[in-house]
């Protein structure tokens, strides 16, 4: 029997979930992963910051953020052919899905010609196509999906009590607004949200509950660690536990069960057994290639070495005909011969 596709969880029931006993907690995310997903595939995406820094949003955890001083070099919108260029790299270097990412409030008019090439150019070299560039009016979202976006990463971030201490610039009914515009559209919602921001347990329960009950659960949704970058407000934020982070995963995958969750950022500090255990909890995607949008990630390699020491194999598109990425993961992960023992992991 398939688990149930429900819109209608209660904090009670996910709380429950949260606090059952560890094992029993994964026991009941894997049997669930595998009604249906193959447990020994994970979906790799590659992505790329197409307009860095000097955002005018106040994100607290964000080295994005104009109001923050965090040594980091802004760029203004890359050339189209630029992106295109990585892109095919990203292609090369077996990434089936390449995301792109802008740190805006929201684009600006002027900005749809480009935004609208660089989706056709991605789309040309037969990759799956994925942005993000802030909220998003119901026109523009249907511009970006007649341009060939598949999916549009828009986070909840938080639950709605804890969103006002991380974000003032934006509510969580803008963000809320945003996800009905994609889904409008047509296209494939991504959403989820980070933890270690200092929220309490309720908050993590609420930001899934959030996601769970939404009209349709996103197709993606990934959860993010929060990378602690120096001179945002929240460079100092405690250590976020382990065990913690594993069980929101497990409980993501239990409340969400056809959706794609993404092992998102925070990965270098997480040693190889942390990530196998994550994908026991039913984590299926991750970002892949050593950078996120401005912050270190994992070297491919390294990933490639993990997939094969667990028997994980990337996960091949629906209806993909062009088997040269997939084949170019495998011979990567055939070819990872002596794997670090561990990431940049403090543990
Ligand atoms: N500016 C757009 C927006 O905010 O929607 C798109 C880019 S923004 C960087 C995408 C997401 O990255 C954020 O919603 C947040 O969830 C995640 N993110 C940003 N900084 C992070 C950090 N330091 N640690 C973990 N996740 C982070
Ligand atoms: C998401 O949820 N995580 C990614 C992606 N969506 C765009 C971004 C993570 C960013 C981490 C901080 C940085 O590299 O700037
Ligand atoms: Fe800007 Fe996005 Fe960073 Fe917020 S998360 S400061 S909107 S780039």
């Amino acid at each position: 029997m398939q688990a149930d596709i429900r819109h209608d969880w209660t904090t009670k029931e996910i709380q429950n979930l949260f606090n059952l006993p560890f094992n029993d907690l994964l026991f009941q995310a894997q049997t669930v992963h595998r009604q249906y997903f193959n447990p020994n595939e994970v979906q790799v995406s590659t992505l790329l910051s197409i307009k860095t820094g000097a955002c005018p949003e106040d994100c607290k955890y964000c080295p994005q953020s104009a109001r923050y001083d965090t040594d980091l070099e802004k760029e203004k919108l890359m050339e189209v052919e630029a992106v295109l260029e990585k892109a095919r790299l990203a292609k090369q270097n077996g990434s089936s899905r390449f995301c792109m990412g802008a740190a805006w409030r929201n684009p600006k008019d002027r900005d749809i010609p480009y935004i609208v090439k660089m989706i056709q150019g991605v789309r040309a070299l037969n990759m799956e196509t994925c942005m993000t560039l802030g909220m998003l009016t119901k026109e523009q979202a249907i511009t970006l999906r007649e341009a060939g976006l598949d999916y549009y990463n828009h986070n909840l971030d938080t639950s709605p009590e804890f969103y006002g201490e991380i974000i003032t610039t934006r509510t969580f009914q803008d963000r809320l607004d945003t996800l009905e515009n994609v889904r409008a559209s047509g296209m494939k919602v991504c959403s989820g949200g980070i933890v270690g921001m200092g929220e309490a347990a309720k908050d993590r329960a609420g930001l899934l509950k959030s996601l769970a009950n939404l009209p349709q659960h996103p197709d993606s949704v990934p959860i993010n660690m929060l990378v602690r970058v120096e001179g945002t407000p929240m460079a100092d934020t405690a250590n976020f536990d382990h065990f913690e982070f594993i069980r929101t995963i497990a409980v993501a995958r239990i409340l969400m069960p056809k959706s794609h969750v993404r092992l998102s950022a925070g990965r270098t500090e997480m040693n190889e057994q942390m990530q196998a255990m994550c994908f026991f909890a039913g984590a299926n995607s991750i970002f892949y290639g050593e950078k996120l949008l401005t912050t270190e990630n994992p070297e491919g390699n390294q990933d490639m070495a993990l997939f094969k020491k667990l028997g994980i194999e990337p996960e091949k598109r629906e209806g993909y005909s062009d088997e040269v990425t997939e084949a170019a993961l495998l011979e990567t992960v055939a070819e990872s011969q002596e794997p670090a023992l561990f990431y940049n992991a403090a543990s």
